[in-house]
């Protein structure tokens, strides 16, 4: 009903609704009107309140309140169900623990994460209020051994949407890192529980560097890492962005599932800051160095190296001459 309520207000952009009017659309009583404005108050929502007039939003606190976003959504499953935290240790975690009575679409998004997670339990920086930190649940009716390539879905659903909403030419690092201008903006962890033959759910797990400032949060990283404010000279919409960010999922997404991996990978290689570059891939117990020539339909890195041709599904990548390190 708080949910309700702060739609009415959002719709009147600033101007008074009565308390009678709000009571008789939503069929509560005055009293519970008042109680739920209070409520919305205790959020950080500055909402004036004039006897003969009624109510005026004057000032939202600017968090991710799922109240803010449903009225917004632009997609029909992917975010249709958010739960939401003011501080989680990860997004991930908890997702990972609902998953299984939870519907394909749910949406795990914190302010703030103190335990977020990269790959090979690396630590993920998540400071408050900055950044976009959340994690998705998705059930495809796919073979384990296709999982990673979800990955590569996600990173092109985002990519899109940093295009679309700041301009900046984002792209892909192969497989999990979004850059901006040689430096990492963004990083995807997918993680699966499966029987055999069959995924049950997969976690996709999405960090966005927004309006952070690394100098501050972790200044160990600001000569690999970026913001979007920073690469742009001003502060980007943190609920634009989501939005997008869950528009293009759920395109990407269903796409994905309907037509095979194939349909991604154009724009995988259409974004990619690895193709046609001298790399170095590290993988759990060799290292590579080559050409990084092509990303085949089904999502595997291709790179020529002096001993012949090699093929990875994982790995972490570095490139010759981007900033000495990506
Ligand atoms: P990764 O293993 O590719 O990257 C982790 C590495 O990235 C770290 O070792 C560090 O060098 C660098 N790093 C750490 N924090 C940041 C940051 N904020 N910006 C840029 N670089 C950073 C990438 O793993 C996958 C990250 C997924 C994060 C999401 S957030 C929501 C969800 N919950 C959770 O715990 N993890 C995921």
């Amino acid at each position: 009903m708080k949910e309700e309520i702060l739609k009415e207000l959002l719709s009147k952009k600033g101007e008074f609704i009565s308390g009678q009017l709000l009571s008789k659309k939503l069929g509560i009583s005055r009293t519970a009107v008042w109680k739920h404005i209070n409520a919305l108050r205790q959020n950080g929502y500055k909402i004036e309140s004039v006897s003969s007039k009624g109510y005026k939003l004057v000032e939202t606190p600017g968090l991710l309140f799922p109240e803010e976003i449903y009225p917004l959504l632009q997609s029909e499953v992917i975010g249709r169900n958010i739960i939401y935290r003011k501080s989680i240790s990860s997004t991930s975690d908890l997702a990972k623990q609902i998953a299984l009575s939870r519907e394909e679409g749910t949406v795990i998004i914190a302010e703030e994460q103190t335990k977020g997670r990269g790959r090979m339990g690396r630590c993920w920086v998540s400071p408050p209020g900055t950044g976009i930190w959340m994690s998705v649940i998705l059930k495809p009716a796919i073979r384990p051994d296709k999982a990673y390539q979800m990955t590569q879905a996600a990173a092109v659903a985002v990519v899109k949407s940093i295009r679309e909403v700041t301009g900046l030419e984002a792209g892909i690092k192969w497989p999990n890192d979004i850059i901006v201008n040689g430096k990492k903006v963004c990083g995807i962890l997918t993680e699966m529980s499966a029987e055999p033959d069959r995924v049950s759910y997969i976690v996709l797990g999405i960090g966005v560097n927004v309006n952070t400032d690394l100098k501050v949060a972790s200044p160990s990283l600001v000569d690999r890492a970026t913001s979007l404010k920073e690469e742009l000279g001003k502060e980007v919409s943190r609920k634009q962005l989501l939005i997008a960010i869950l528009k293009n999922i759920e395109e990407v997404y269903f796409k994905f599932i309907k037509q095979g991996s194939g349909s991604i990978v154009e724009d995988c290689r259409k974004y990619s800051v690895l193709l046609g570059r001298e790399i170095k891939l590290v993988q759990m117990d060799k290292v590579v160095r080559g050409r990084a020539i092509d990303i085949r339909n089904d999502g595997v890195l291709v790179v020529e190296t002096p001993g012949g041709i090699v093929e990875a599904i994982s790995g972490d990548v570095t490139v010759r001459g981007i900033n000495g390190y990506l």
